[in-house]
């Protein structure tokens, strides 16, 4: 078709996020005045973290004087409407690594913070979705290539606590994954099946059902034990084994509960249930997961120990790693330098894929090429503060990872991806693969 699809317009605008935040939205305009072509505009909007590891990109906020208690976004829009567009326009949208060099040659900085790496990143989406448009093909596919077919497994976080939530649970995502569907959309209805049964399980209890920023329940819950008793009752409820059919992920997004004066873990939720305070050690810390992947069918840890304890990751990939997936989120922030240093460490066996973190969609496809590589598994995540930009759906199955996390089944941000994945598999029919990420269970 095209070997050239020059850029021609390219403009961002200022949105509301799912947690009522100001973020960048971006549409970019290509092909325009190319004979035949009349231009296909392709548009993209960017996610927001609250559990933001110290390694990422910065996100550029206006601050005091910006407007939305500060956290108006308006000198990004201003710098893609302006810096950005001056070093893209006219170039060829279906040059991607090209474009992306473009941007990071204009912010010029090593972290984003000149431009803005949701400047950056609405950018590098919009240019990627409006060159699918203008060939015609699923973004998936643009993105993945011809043989693009294996559906991820959904990590479905359907209890809310950490900062996500103002609920006594400390560890921040506890996450459901039919791993034993024989598809995408099997595994989602068994988990909108069991989302339904923990709830009633909640209100017969007496709990709150009102959900935190990703959907999931938040009721105040004693502790770990408790949270993931009310999950294998939802399980069975459902009528599904527990362990066999659907395992259990947990992001613990332990950054946030490490305490550096006191070179501990605190456990505010914990404490306050008990009425004294609760620190753990690392070396408790690792012990604590031992004994919980030891009682229940857990089968990946998010950010166990904090992002720069690497003695700490080290110590709990060799006593964990074989047996179950260790995934680095604020420890690897998708920097492909950081992941470098962790597989030549031998830290953790798994990284999460946010594309906000790094800044461009080049320098998230070469960081996820790394992990493969290395062996490492991947998952492409949502951030807590999400759009209505299915986006991910799409990386999530152009990178073959496998692994999915978008929130519960419920507020439409989470499900815009959920449901964009449907299509997808719709579409592809029964060409999908949809694989246990770890292995047959039975
Ligand atoms: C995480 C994410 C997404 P946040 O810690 O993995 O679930 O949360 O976007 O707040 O960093
Ligand atoms: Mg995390």
């Amino acid at each position: 078709m095209y070997r050239y699809l020059p850029i021609r317009k390219v403009y961002a605008r200022q949105v509301l996020d799912s947690r009522g935040n100001p973020t960048v939205e971006v549409e970019v305009t290509v092909g325009e005045g190319v004979i035949g072509v009349n231009g296909y505009t392709g548009r993209a909007s960017v996610p927001s973290g609250a559990s933001t590891g110290k390694y990422e990109a910065v996100e550029l906020r206006d601050g005091e004087k910006g407007n939305y208690v500060g956290l108006s976004v308006e000198k990004a829009v201003n710098n893609v409407n302006t810096r950005l567009a001056e070093a893209i326009l006219g170039e060829n949208a279906l040059n991607q690594c090209y474009i992306d060099a473009l941007i990071l040659e204009a912010d010029g900085t090593d972290n984003k913070s000149s431009i803005g790496a949701n400047a950056c990143l609405g950018v590098s989406m919009a240019v990627a979705r409006a060159a699918a448009l203008a060939l015609r093909i699923p973004l998936f596919q643009y993105l993945g290539g011809c043989h693009t077919r294996r559906m991820p497994v959904p990590m479905m976080n359907i209890l809310n606590g950490g900062v996500h939530a103002d609920n006594a649970v400390d560890l921040q995502e506890f996450m459901i994954m039919p791993v034993g569907a024989s598809s995408y959309q099997e595994g989602l209805r068994m988990c909108a099946e069991i989302y339904q049964f923990l709830k009633i399980s909640l209100r017969e209890k007496g709990m709150s059902t009102g959900v935190g920023d990703e959907g999931g329940f938040a009721p105040d819950l004693a502790n770990t034990h408790e949270v993931l008793d009310f999950i294998l009752d939802g399980i069975r409820r459902a009528d599904y084994d527990p362990g066999k059919e659907v395992s259990i992920a947990i992001d613990a997004a332990s950054s946030e509960l490490y305490d550096a004066g006191k070179d501990a873990y605190y456990f505010p939720g914990e404490s306050k249930m008990r009425g004294e305070e609760i620190l753990r050690s690392r070396e408790e810390m690792i012990a604590y997961y031992e004994d919980l992947v030891e009682h229940y069918p857990i089968v990946s840890i998010e950010d166990p120990l904090c992002e720069d304890d690497w003695e700490g990751w080290k110590k709990l990939t060799e006593t964990l790693g074989e047996k179950v997936q260790l995934v680095g989120d604020d420890l690897f922030v998708t920097n492909e330098k950081k992941l470098a240093c962790g597989i030549k460490l031998g830290v953790a066996n798994a990284i999460l894929v946010k594309m906000n973190q790094i800044g461009t969609l080049t320098e998230t496809l070469t960081t996820v090429d790394m992990a493969h590589k290395a062996g490492y598994r991947t998952i492409i995540s949502h951030r807590s503060g999400e759009t209505e930009d299915p986006f991910i759906a799409d990386l999530a199955v152009a990178c073959g990872a496998g692994q999915i996390k978008t929130g519960a089944p419920c507020r439409s941000e989470r499900n815009a991806k959920y449901n964009q994945l449907l299509r997808i598999e719709d579409y592809l029919g029964n060409l999908t693969v949809y694989q246990n990420p770890f292995g047959r269970t039975d």
